[in-house]
């Protein structure tokens, strides 16, 4: 059946030809669709320019949705472990990094103060860990990059006000939403199921109840605990206070799982100032190759000291190293 088009249906079409943007050539077609002489000889027409239009509309949000991530917001790893902090609004992150790193985000009485991630070095004994502030997250606020950030963090610190009798439901938010992104906040003894549909990225995680100074009788702690106690470790700070820092950031070193390795001169005494950092489980032989990249194959032996255990003996290759061991290698 011939579709009979007019004139101005031709004149308009012709400028597709020369149409950049999607959103001109959107506007384009709801034109044509406008002209267009509606009867049967012309239905499929009208379906196909519907479809065109509909899949420039996707094409565009995609565009959109890419473009808010942003390439600005990735943050470098650096030192022993890099931890992500994550909260609801005004939970008191950016204060408590303040006091674990005696740096000076900016902390505010009001929501959102913090707007973009920004990387804080923590010391622990002779290391340093890396915490990333990071802006709330709420029932409305989480961008793309945000949880980005989170998947690629070795562990994840999540901040509560225990002074805030709303914080078992805002954290109750912020789980369902990161989760809605497939990022669940576990305890470091979580067996993931043997067979999943699709991947999940489970993050270990401490749970800081922070502000118990503002909450004398611990109620605020209390019902923390009651709520998330068995999910997660808790950790009581007053980051305004002070209080249970010092506690706070072994535990941080202990979840990373690294352990701290001296390496030593035969003869000389180890530098206890700057350790190799492996991870739990690592080897002589990773601490070969730490040192230096042909040293894996040059090793011939290494000599192993534990304070209060093992003073010297020889071990080879496969020997399991532990926190804080000094090692002297032999080419
Ligand atoms: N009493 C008391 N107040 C605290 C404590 N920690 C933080 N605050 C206060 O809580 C408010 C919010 O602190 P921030 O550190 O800016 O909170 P935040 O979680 O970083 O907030 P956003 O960046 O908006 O997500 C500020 O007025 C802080 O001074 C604490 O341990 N005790
Ligand atoms: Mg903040």
């Amino acid at each position: 059946m011939p579709a009979n088009l007019t004139p101005q249906y031709m004149e308009a079409e012709k400028k597709l030809r020369t149409a950049k943007t999607p959103e001109e050539k959107i506007e384009i077609y709801e034109e044509l669709l406008r002209l267009i002489p509606k009867h049967k000889g012309t239905e499929k027409m009208v379906a196909q320019h519907r479809a065109k239009i509909a899949k420039l509309k996707e094409e565009m949000q995609k565009a959109a949705a890419a473009g808010k991530k942003g390439p600005s917001h990735i943050v470098e790893k650096q030192g022993a472990g890099q931890i992500a902090v994550v909260g609801p609004p005004n939970a008191g992150k950016s204060r408590l990094i303040r006091a674990l790193t005696g740096a000076e985000p900016e902390v505010g009485d009001y929501p959102f103060t913090t707007r973009t991630p920004a990387p804080y070095m923590m010391r622990f004994e002779n290391v340093k860990v890396q915490l990333v502030d990071l802006p709330p997250i709420t029932a409305e606020f989480l961008e793309s990059w945000q949880v980005e950030i989170i998947k690629v963090a070795d562990v994840v610190l999540l901040v509560a006000d225990a002074s805030d009798p709303d914080s078992p439901a805002l954290l109750e938010t912020l789980t369902g939403r990161l989760k809605e992104r497939r990022v669940e906040l576990v305890d470091e003894e979580f067996v993931p199921p043997a067979e999943e549909a699709v991947r999940v990225f489970r993050k270990k995680t401490i749970l800081a109840a922070n502000k118990t100074d503002a909450d004398p009788d611990g109620e605020g702690l209390e019902a923390l605990r009651l709520f998330y106690g068995e999910a997660l470790p808790i950790a009581a700070v007053s980051a305004a206070e002070g209080a249970g820092l010092e506690e706070l950031r072994a535990r941080l070193f202990r979840i990373l799982r690294v352990i701290r390795v001296y390496s030593k001169a035969p003869g000389k005494k180890a530098d206890h100032d700057s350790p190799f950092i492996l991870r739990r489980g690592a080897t002589v032989l990773d601490i070969a190759s730490a040192v230096h990249k042909d040293f894996s194959e040059k090793l011939a032996y290494a000599r192993l000291w534990r304070a209060g255990e093992i003073s010297g003996l020889m071990v080879n290759r496969d020997f399991l190293l532990a926190d804080e061991d000094i090692v002297e290698l032999h080419l």
